[in-house]
């Protein structure tokens, strides 16, 4: 039986920098990433994308886009993930490492896409554009993309297609 875990990945923006966090365990330890994680029972996806935020980066948000949404398939494995990706221009506090992530400003120009998800080469452009969009991306173990599609979209609530 096929599952989908619904998970949330938040972007926080200032001038021409990025924050990402160094992910210090469990799934995808070893990269650079936006902070997030799942959205737990009773919590609307954006509400659990801003826990997230805090608890791993220690930054609050008044509210956040939502700029993507990504769903990846690993072979082999029968749970899908859903990944709803938001980006904010403005936040709260300063950044604090956590015992999930160690956070740390990056220049746009300098990307560590070698430490980082080998799907964010393509999307990364998108979302600093502010253009929404939607993909899928199918893995082989944790490195290799088999296939993906990546395409704009006007409104991600009102698409339902992948
Ligand atoms: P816990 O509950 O801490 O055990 P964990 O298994 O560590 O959860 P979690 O909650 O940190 O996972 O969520 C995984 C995070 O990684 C989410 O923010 C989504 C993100 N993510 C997963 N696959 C990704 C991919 N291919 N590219 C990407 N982000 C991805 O950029």
């Amino acid at each position: 039986m096929v599952t989908t875990k619904l998970l949330t990945l938040v972007m926080v923006v200032k001038q021409q920098q990025i924050l990402l966090g160094m992910k210090k365990r469990g799934f995808g330890a070893g990269r650079w990433n936006g902070f997030g994680g799942k959205v737990q029972p009773g919590e609307t996806i954006e509400e659990g994308a801003k826990r997230e935020l805090f608890e791993e980066s220690g930054l609050t948000v008044q509210s956040l886009e939502k700029i993507g949404q990504i769903h990846f398939e690993f072979v082999g494995e029968t749970e899908l993930l859903d990944v709803h990706i938001f980006r904010t221009d403005s936040y709260q506090g300063e950044p604090v490492e956590s015992e999930e992530m160690r956070p740390q400003w990056f220049d746009l120009a300098k990307l560590p896409f070698t430490e980082m998800w080998p799907d964010d080469i393509y999307w990364f452009p998108l979302m600093l554009q502010k253009k929404m969009f939607k993909g899928y991306f199918k893995f082989e173990g944790y490195n290799n993309i088999l296939d993906y599609t990546l395409k704009e979209v006007d409104d991600l609530a009102a698409d339902k297609g992948i």
